[in-house]
């Protein structure tokens, strides 16, 4: 039987649904000896394997996955290093709020960055909703990400604008866009990728936040080329497993002044001689993200 070559669009239970090259997507369970060799997640949204078709049981097998070369994982708490694959082998990640409806918690997005980083992940924000606030405010309130390297993108889906800059981003790429509930994901994939239609959710009027519309990861293929994998929203995100001791190194915009510190150990809580510290005083580090990097170091990053 024939070889094809797949990529993994959804994962449902033991079975994954493969999309093919000519564009169809088929169901596939792994082989046997797949699931005795492999450790931890056997398939996740974005693995490379390999099919053949069971013409007899019209089911296709996956005979091969393909050594993941990047993954976004979610560790767990007190599980000794368990890790669950979210996405393999994504290109980059883009992290998305909204202006309002929900109300943007940058402490989120800070903790996203910081598993990008951790993830070897580039990453990038979007900003949507600006047709329900200030744009001055809105790009003020973003700010310290431009300034930290992030590309930052400002748009309106509702409106149709600012939509171009993030489509060249994605074009050839496989993205993961990640998010809270109701910032409009789901809506940014539709409007990307015509004839999509993946269903979106209205904002509660009382919580103002999203219902939890998309419930599974999905990767969409991009005619102008490359994936976009959409994701559910997100509650909270935790930072367990991370290594605190990198953490200064996950702020991009402390990395001028690392090394450059009294004490080769500094945290950069409050020793003398502190290089960070004083690039905060003088305006340098954004004041918002470097009470971040203290709670985060302090709390152990639960
Ligand atoms: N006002 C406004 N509403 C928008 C905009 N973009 C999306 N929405 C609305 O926001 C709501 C949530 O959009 P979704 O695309 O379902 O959000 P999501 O991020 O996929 O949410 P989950 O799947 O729950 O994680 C829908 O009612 C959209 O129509 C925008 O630019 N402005
Ligand atoms: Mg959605
Ligand atoms: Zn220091």
């Amino acid at each position: 039987m024939e070889r094809v070559e797949g990529v993994v669009a959804r994962v449902r239970g033991p079975v994954a649904d493969v999309l093919l090259p000519d564009g169809r997507v088929v169901p596939a369970v792994p082989r046997g000896a797949l699931k005795r060799e492999r450790r931890g997640t056997l398939l996740a949204v974005g693995d490379r394997v390999e099919v053949v078709e069971r013409r007899d049981k019209d089911t296709w097998v996956i005979e091969s996955i393909a050594p993941r070369h990047r993954a976004l994982v979610r560790r767990w708490p007190n599980t000794r290093g368990r890790v669950d694959v979210i996405v393999a082998n994504p290109d980059q990640a883009l992290f998305m709020f909204a202006v309002r409806d929900p109300h943007p918690r940058l402490q989120m997005l800070d903790r996203l960055l910081i598993i990008a980083e951790d993830n070897d992940i580039p990453a990038g924000v979007i900003v949507n909703k600006l047709d329900l606030a200030d744009e001055e405010e809105a790009r003020e309130l973003f700010r310290d990400y431009e300034a930290a390297g992030y590309p930052v993108f400002y748009m309106s889906i509702a409106e149709g604008r600012g939509l171009e800059p993030v489509r060249e981003y994605v074009r050839g790429k496989m993205t993961v866009l990640a998010g809270p509930s109701g910032v409009g994901k789901s809506s940014l994939i539709n409007v990307l990728e015509p004839g999509v239609m993946l269903p979106t959710g209205e904002i509660s009027r009382k919580w103002r936040q999203g219902r939890h519309t998309t419930v599974m990861a999905q990767l969409i293929p991009l005619r102008e080329g490359g994936y976009v994998v959409d994701t559910p929203g997100l509650r909270e995100v935790g930072l367990w497993g991370i290594d605190l001791e990198n953490l200064d190194y996950y702020f991009p915009e402390f990395r001028p002044y690392l090394g450059k510190c009294k004490f080769n150990d500094c945290r950069h809580l409050n020793e003398p001689g502190c290089a960070v510290l004083q690039a905060v005083e003088e305006g340098k580090i954004s004041p918002r993200r470097y009470e971040s990097y203290v709670n985060i170091l302090l709390s152990g990053g639960e």
